[in-house]
């Protein structure tokens, strides 16, 4: 175990068993005339994390620990998205139709894709999830537990939506679950604050907190 300087307390990483997972760091909610801007949101906040998450990419890739990239994604023909989410917010522009970057939230168009600066590379699990959790109809546990992965580090966007929401999942499954503070962001400053305060409060009741360079520091001690 690698104890992992954290809060609540040091985070014991297993470096046998565990998986980074960076969620839905795609276009759909990075850029403009994607899904995030259609309900509302201001995106400029969200690529500022991308070199942060960039450099967490390369420290598991560099370790050859395994990696796992989400997209929140729907089929085609949309059966895999329940009505109500379809027209919840009374969006400008709908999941399915036609916008800017190919048709919203659905998989396979230029908008769903994961930004080029953290393209999966051969070899990384990719999930396409329908809900806001990685778990949710997705098989993730089971292609997981089949690699004997215990441990998740967590990144992406955003932080109280999808991953807080794959966070609790991931928790209530049993995973040890880091989020790393610095490759993650909100449309809105204070939800990430209370989201980090609540993931690490009452001793970590969803699990840990820390900054990329605290992993960093613990994973590559200077020589
Ligand atoms: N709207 C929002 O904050 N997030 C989402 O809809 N999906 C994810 O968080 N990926």
């Amino acid at each position: 175990m690698i104890p992992v300087p954290a809060q609540p307390y040091p985070y014991p990483l297993d470096p046998d068993h565990v998986a980074l997972v960076v969620i839905d760091m795609q276009r759909d909610f990075i850029e403009k005339g994607g899904f995030g801007d259609s309900l509302g949101n201001d995106v400029r906040r969200l690529e500022a994390i991308v070199p942060t998450t960039a450099a967490l990419i390369g420290l598991f890739r560099k370790k050859g620990w395994t990696v796992v990239h989400t997209r929140e994604a729907h089929l085609p023909d949309l059966s895999d998205c329940p009505p109500s989410k379809v027209t919840r917010g009374n969006p400008s522009l709908k999941i399915g139709e036609e916008g800017a970057m190919g048709r919203l939230l659905v998989r396979g168009e230029p908008g769903n894709q994961i930004v080029p600066e953290l393209a999966p590379i051969a070899g990384e699990i990719v999930i396409d999830k329908p809900g806001k959790g990685m778990f949710w109809a997705t098989g993730a546990h089971e292609m997981l537990a089949a690699r004997g992965i215990t441990h998740l580090v967590f990144a992406g966007v955003t932080t109280e939506v999808c991953v807080q929401t794959s966070m609790r999942e991931a928790n209530d499954r049993g995973y040890e679950c880091l989020l790393i503070e610095d490759a993650t962001e909100s449309y809105f400053a204070e939800f990430k604050a209370a989201t980090l305060k609540m993931i690490a409060a009452q001793g970590g009741i969803v699990g840990w907190i820390t900054p990329l360079a605290a992993l960093s520091a613990a994973t590559e001690p200077a020589r």
